[in-house]
Formats: structure tokens, sequence, C-alpha cells
């Protein structure tokens, strides 16, 4: 079995674990040559060797080897935080019996990213990255595939098919013994498959909030589709000129069309805080952001046009990719038309390029879909069917919601080594679109107890960015997680979670 045989070698040295990795995974790599591969076999010859002699020992000598032998691996990322992904237990259950380093999209030998794994596809694929360091999951695929282009479809054909994959079912799934159902081992393998995560109930820690806090420029997520839901990144101009000409037009059931540029409405901007949730912002992820945006009402777009309330049912923002995906209802635009603003900066600068330079439409409360990027036209009409507005996502198994209330735990790796006896600082968002969030729940004991804590009104213009000081009582592993609770008295379905150690 020549997967065994690599993750054993994976298991024991990182640099080997890489070169084996680019002969498994990446059939774009040239295949190492012979004087390489050489050492790699002897070395993974004496690994396969310590097992076996480790299956004729018995007893203190057996468990000595074993414990040494199939210890969870401890790597080092490049900023020098450590990390060790599978939790110590003192059967070697995780490592020797389940092979927890041998499974997972990132399971030795595989991808390094699942975000990397879109970009190889013979499709093109919106490109997804991992603002504030939260690790990307499959729940990050399952929000777009769950509807159509199924993720069960398109990962079985592509893995069975490909020449590279050389695992099993076991190698992504988990069968849960209790239910038999087959899960996806990434998603439940520190709640249900392991052994050795250290539960504690009632955990208690400093809880603080703010909605004031700013995401840097640099962690802005971006998200292009398109029209066309291919998924290529533009790359448009972001000159002066650019910003300069850009003009959109009003049409439709308004008094007076016109065509505008930017600069037209200088004056009436205003500057605000507010948020952006992606509408497929996945349980747990961070395409979020709260920025600090100035821009042109819609308001004073629309007085200027001379816009009836009672002569259009929908808004259109259709953008020069073609996006016009989303359209408005007549009731949110009469409410929120003061709110509703095209952005021409965030943070103090014009938008970046990806953010949709030169101008971007923000509609408070509404999932991300609806912020249409670089619009041309604002179209006020009649539709045959009045449109509905999006905010957050159903899981269509279960009927429920599975971003709202959503929160999501920043910063930390996965799997981070922590020193004992200090505290961490852990810290991350919550918010559900248009329903205030109430209290944030925190949970050491895989969801057994909760502890909650109050906000009082929360402002629905803005993130809640949460902080949570907790100082462990001793060395081992935990999993953190994290839910909120709506004011209609909804709670998160699928909280965020980060697994850490402390040694
Ligand atoms: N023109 C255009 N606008 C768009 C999109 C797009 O693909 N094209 N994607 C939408 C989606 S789904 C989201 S979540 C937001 C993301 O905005 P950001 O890139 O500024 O974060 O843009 C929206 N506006
Ligand atoms: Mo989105």
């Amino acid at each position: 079995m020549k997967k065994r045989t690599l993750a054993l070698v994976g298991a024991v040295s990182g640099t080997l674990a890489l070169s084996a990795c680019l002969w498994a995974c990446a059939p774009q790599q040239s295949s190492p040559d012979e004087a390489a591969e050489q050492p790699q076999q002897e070395q993974a010859e004496a690994t396969a060797d310590e097992a076996k002699r480790i299956q004729t020992l018995q007893g203190a000598e057996k468990n000595e080897a074993a414990n040494a032998y199939y210890a969870p691996v401890v790597t080092e990322k490049e900023d020098g935080t450590r990390v060790q992904m599978i939790p110590n237990d003192p059967y070697m259950w995780n490592t020797a019996i389940l092979g927890g380093d041998q499974r997972g999209c990132e399971a030795e030998g595989c991808h390094a990213s699942i975000l990397d794994a879109t970009q190889l596809l013979p499709a093109t694929h919106p490109k997804l990255w991992n603002p504030y360091n939260v690790d990307a999951t499959t729940k990050f695929c399952y929000m777009c595939h769950s509807k159509a282009l199924f993720l069960q479809d398109s990962m079985h054909a592509i893995h069975m098919n490909s020449d590279e994959f050389e695992g099993d079912c076991d190698s992504c799934h988990y069968i849960n013994p209790k239910t038999g159902e087959y899960q996806l081992w990434d998603l439940v393998k520190y709640d249900t498959a392991y052994m050795g995560v250290t539960p504690v109930a009632n955990v208690d820690g400093d809880f603080s909030f703010t909605q004031d806090s700013i995401t840097p420029t640099d962690q802005l997520f971006y998200y292009w589709e398109n029209a066309d839901h291919k998924g290529i990144t533009p790359d448009n101009d972001t000159s002066q000129e650019a910003y300069d000409s850009w003009e959109i037009k009003v049409s439709g059931a308004v008094d007076n069309e016109l065509t505008f540029k930017l600069a037209d409405f200088e004056d009436q901007m205003v500057e605000r805080v507010m948020k952006l949730d992606c509408q497929t912002n996945p349980p747990g992820g961070a395409y979020i952001m709260n920025a600090e945006v100035k821009g042109i009402p819609l308001s004073a777009i629309m007085e200027k046009a001379g816009v009836d309330p009672a002569s259009y049912n929908a808004l259109h923002s259709i953008a020069d990719d073609g996006w016009d995906v989303y359209p408005l209802p007549q009731e949110y635009v009469e409410a929120l038309k003061d709110d509703i603003l095209l952005v021409t900066e965030i943070n103090g600068e014009k938008l970046g390029m990806l953010q949709g330079y030169p101008v971007q439409l923000w509609t408070p409360t509404l999932g991300g879909a609806h912020y249409t990027k670089r619009p041309v036209e604002l179209k006020f009409s009649q539709d045959e069917k009045a449109p509905v507005y999006f905010k957050g996502f159903t899981n269509p198994k279960t009927g429920e919601m599975f971003n709202k209330p959503n929160t999501a735990v920043f910063n930390y790796a996965n799997g981070t080594i922590f020193p004992a006896g200090e505290p961490i600082e852990f810290e991350g968002f919550a918010d559900a679109y248009e329903v205030p969030v109430t209290a944030v729940e925190i949970s050491l004991d895989k969801g057994a107890t909760w502890t909650r804590y109050d906000l009082g009104e929360t402002d629905v213009m803005r993130w809640v960015n949460w902080k949570f000081v907790y100082t462990p009582e001793k060395p081992g592993s935990y999993l953190l997680k994290v839910r909120a609770i709506g004011a209609d008295g909804s709670v998160s379905t699928d909280p965020s979670q980060l697994f850490f150690n402390v040694e």
C-alpha cells in the first residue's frame, strides 16, 4: 500500500513529507530524479520496519515504542507558531489506529489547502482565501454546492478518476459508529472520532465586545463570482482617470433619467461604519468585514432622479461584469435609502481593485451578494415578480439557517500550541444580518454546556467583535466552540470552533 508508506514517511520527517507530497499529489511537478528518490525509499522502508517491529513487541516495551513512533506530529509555521493537529492520547488511538494524519483534505501527501485545490480544477473557480487566518473547511464548498453542482458528485468523481488519489472511503469520510452515517472526517474528527480532547464544563473567562473595530485593509475579504458564475477574478483599471470617468445611469420608473459621475455627488457623500457579510459566508467563516466607508446615499440619487415609491417594486443594480443577480425589493429601498451607499472609499482610501474600484453599492444588513461592485446602472422597475432579498443562507437539508447567527474564531491556526498557565486571547465576530445579536455563548466541552455572555442592545449595521480571555488550568488538547444568539431567539446551528493545545 503505497499511500500508507508515504504517510509514515511524513509522520517522521517534515522534509520528506514535502517531497512525498509533490510525488503523490501535484501532477504538474516533474517527478523527482532517481538520486533523490533513493534515500527516501530507504527511509520509508526503515519506518515500515519500525511499525512491523512494534507489532512483535508486548507490554511496556510496546507502549514505549508506539508512543515514540506514533506521537502526533508538531510542525512549525512560517511565523513561528507551533501546531499540533491531532490530540495526544494514551492508546495512540488517534494516530496508530484511526490514522488521523492520513485522513482529510490536508492529509500527508494530499492538498496543502482546499483553497488551493479549487484552483487545480479543470473549470475556473472563484478564488477564495482565509481572512483573519480562519482555516477553510469543506463548509466553504457546501454553501454553493448544495443546490446544484453537487459537492458529493464532483468530489467522488474527481478523486476516483484521479491517478494521484490513492486513498479510499476512509480518506475523506468517517462512518459514525452510532448512526452509520458517512460524515466528512475533517468536520467531525474533534467532536466524535478523536480521543484526548479535555472537556471543561461551564468554562469561565473574561468576555468583552465592541462594534467599533475596523477590519484592517489587508484583511478585507473579496469575492468575485461574476454574472456567469465562473469566478474569474478581474484585473480592472484603478487609475484616477477610471474613477473620474465612471458613469452610472439611473433608469426605469423615474421622472428624470440621468447619468452621473461620482464627483457629481461629492458634496453629499457621508461616512459610516458598516459591515459587509457575504450571503454565503460559511458557518465559522470570516467572509465578513466591518469598515469605515464613505459614499453617496441612495436617497440623494433617488431625489435627483425623482422616484415615486408607488412606481416600482424592484431596484436592479447592474454591474459592468453583468452582475444583476439580486435586485432589491421596493420596501427595503424605501426603508433604508439613507443608509444604502454607493461606496467610493473604504478605511479612508479609494476601493481596492478587488473591492470593485471605483464604486460598490452597499446594502446594509443584507447578504454580500447584493453589494454590487462596479455598478453602471440603477434601474427602478416594475418586475413581474417582486424580488426577494437574501439575509443568510438556508441549509437545504434541514431548512434551518446555516450562517445566521454566525461566528468565527479569528487569528489562531487550528492546532496552535499555547504555553500553560498563560491567558489566551481568543477573538472573533458574531453576526446575524438584519437580526441584532443579543448574546455570545462559549463552550469548552463540545457543546455539552454553554456559558452565555449577554450583549444588551446591538446595532445591526455593524458586526459584533468579541474577545474571550481564558487561562487553561492544565496542559492538554482543547476544543473551543462559539455560537451566537439572535434577538429573534435564533441560535447558531453550526458553532465555530478552534482546536488548540496547551503544554
Ligand atoms: N459586479 C460584481 N459585484 C459583486 C460580485 C461579483 O461577482 N460581481 N460578488 C458579490 C458577492 S457574492 C459578495 S459577498 C460581495 C463581496 O464584496 P467584496 O469583494 O467587496 O468583499 O460582492 C458582491 N458584488
Ligand atoms: Mo457573497
